[in-house]
């Protein structure tokens, strides 16, 4: 094997934190840009002699060269083997599977998630540890400091590997196993749920649209929804996954997701509807005339969870990431658990994962996931609303209803600030930090505030401390507004402002939700100066 080392120098624009690096596909595309953040992953983990790694990506523009490109990197590092999907496919939470199930050391996963694909627009590359999870911040630092400190990287001439037959094959002295990047993830999907009571839900008529957005979720919905499962074909929609996702937004919310959110507030709904992001983590769930909010869906899910096999024996614990809303906790608390706040970003469910002390575990914008691997993972969800839904018998609009009948409900939504000019973004989360200490008692929009302060966590695993986490303002009588700047923007700062108002236990549920927010919207507004630094106070995208 015939390893060059070839000079470079130190790459701009990492973000320090961040479990990976997302930047405009163009600027991966530059000479070197690319190959030196694959070899400061290698430096920063201690190189990849003997070592194993997953590869795979959502099949976005740039996908297959950067294999490619890593693949040599990988073998002139000293790997002895990669696993990667065929086609150069692999969802985020497949990969994670991968990970744990071959023992592997870590893996390079290709997505910029929910951001557009193409040449003009996003690409991405996220390295997960040997946990199957999002580098923890100490191995995101390390591998920062080598990205500033890089001065060569390695990789060999070689033939690219046929990505399109499953197989093995060598690339220079490691062995490349393409895998079917489906039926790891489908077995362990069949372990976990009640497949049979699910296939008689299809038998008996229930009906179902899963929008795969033309990303990667695409070939694993159809296999097991249509295939395993039996619902009718069609059910799965832009089910190919296509190197610029159609030109769309492959983010499952109402605003990317609309013509299937349409469908299900239509006369021709089918029972379910649901949809997951460009890499397979992020779920949407709709029912018949009823969006499930993400906050919901978790607490619901947590709720439910017994009903499916994997789960019988009850949750460990909840977590939620800290903009997420309360209505978990109420879970965790009726069930006699612990519940967790953490910052947001998958990599903090890692340690609670691993310890055991959390089952579930999910993020405001979409993101849910357990224990089963140490991702966030879109299809799971679905399945495990699938299963919950073949037991009860009832619809997802009764099934919401009853949870909030029993916890009360917490009417939530985000809102989108994007493309601001970075200095006024800070400004404003500097102007609300300076008033933490003077906020409470103060009184806006007829809300009175109860506290106010910056999140800030402690991991009770392994005692790390992460800062800066968002600033919360809690007001009397179940009010909550939360404000955040965007860590996975690729164009300016993106502010997001997080509203969040508790209906009470048996309180009115029955609201409109940007009706039940409008005190606190206005009070958040307010005390931000929103309208006096950035000059508007409508966002970009409300979810
Ligand atoms: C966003 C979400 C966050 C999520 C992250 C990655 O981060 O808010 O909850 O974990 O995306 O999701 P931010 O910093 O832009 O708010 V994905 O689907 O990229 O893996
Ligand atoms: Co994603």
């Amino acid at each position: 094997m015939n390893i060059e080392t070839r000079r470079t120098k130190a790459i701009a624009g990492q973000k320090p934190g961040t479990s990976g690096l997302r930047k405009k596909t163009r600027v991966f595309m530059e000479p070197n840009y690319l190959e030196n953040f694959v070899q400061a992953t290698f430096d920063g983990i201690g190189g990849g002699a003997g070592k194993i790694f997953v590869v795979g990506g959502d099949g976005r523009f740039f996908n297959k060269a950067a294999i490619q490109t890593i693949l040599k990197m990988a073998a002139a590092n000293g790997a002895t083997t990669a696993i990667v999907g065929q086609d150069g496919i692999l969802s985020t939470p497949a990969a994670s599977h991968l990970i744990r199930q071959n023992a592997a050391d870590g893996g390079f996963i290709l997505s910029a998630s929910h951001n557009p694909g193409g040449i003009d627009e996003d690409f991405g590359v996220k390295f997960n540890a040997e946990n199957g999870g999002p580098a923890p911040e100490k191995l995101t630092a390390k591998i920062y400091d080598a990205t500033l400190a890089i001065t060569e990287y390695k990789t060999i001439d070689a033939a690219d590997v046929d990505l399109n037959v499953i197989g093995s094959t060598q690339v220079g002295d490691m062995v490349v196993h393409v895998v079917d990047p489906v039926d790891s993830y489908q077995k362990l999907m069949e372990s976990m749920f009640d497949f049979n009571a699910i296939r008689a839900l299809f038998a008996d008529g229930f009906t179902m649209k899963f929008d795969a957005m033309h990303a990667v979720t695409g070939p694993y919905a159809t296999a097991i929804l249509e295939g395993a499962l039996g619902a009718k074909p069609g059910t799965v929609i832009n089910g190919i996954p296509l190197e610029d996702f159609g030109k769309g937004h492959p983010d499952p919310n109402p605003i990317w997701a609309k013509p299937l959110v349409d469908l299900m507030m239509s006369d021709v709904a089918p029972d379910l509807g649901a949809a997951s992001d460009g890499d397979g983590d992020r779920n949407m769930i709709v029912g018949r005339g009823a969006y499930v909010t993400p906050s919901d869906s978790l607490a619901i899910l947590a709720a439910n969870a017994h009903l499916a096999p994997a789960y019988r024996d009850g949750l460990a614990g909840i977590a939620r990431s800290m903009p997420t809303s309360a209505a978990s906790d109420r879970v965790a608390k009726k069930l006699g658990i612990d519940a967790f706040e953490t910052p947001t970003g998958w990599k903090f469910f890692g340690n609670l994962l691993d310890v055991g002390k959390v089952t579930i575990c999910g993020e405001e914008s979409a993101g849910t996931g357990s224990s089963h691997v140490r991702e966030k993972d879109g299809l799971w969800a679905v399945l495990l609303w699938l299963n919950i839904l073949a037991v009860r018998k009832q619809s997802v609009a009764d099934i919401v209803t009853d949870h909030w009948q029993a916890y009360g409900r917490d009417y939530y939504s985000r809102f989108d600030y994007e493309d601001v000019a970075t200095d006024k973004a800070n400004q404003l989360m500097d102007g609300l930090r300076a008033q933490l200490t003077d906020l409470a008692g103060r009184n806006e929009a007829g809300l009175t505030v109860k506290a106010a302060d910056e999140f800030s966590y402690l991991d009770p695993v392994d005692g790390s401390q992460s800062h800066n986490q968002g600033v919360r303002i809690m007001f009397d009588g179940g009010g909550r507004a939360v404000f955040r700047l965007s860590g996975t923007g690729t164009q300016g700062a993106t502010i997001r402002l997080y509203l969040e108002q508790f209906s009470g236990v048996n309180g009115d549920i029955s609201q409109d939700t940007q009706d039940a927010l409008k005190n606190v919207r206005d009070a958040a507004h307010i005390i931000s100066d929103m309208e006096g630094l950035i000059g508007r106070i409508t966002p970009d995208v409300v979810t």
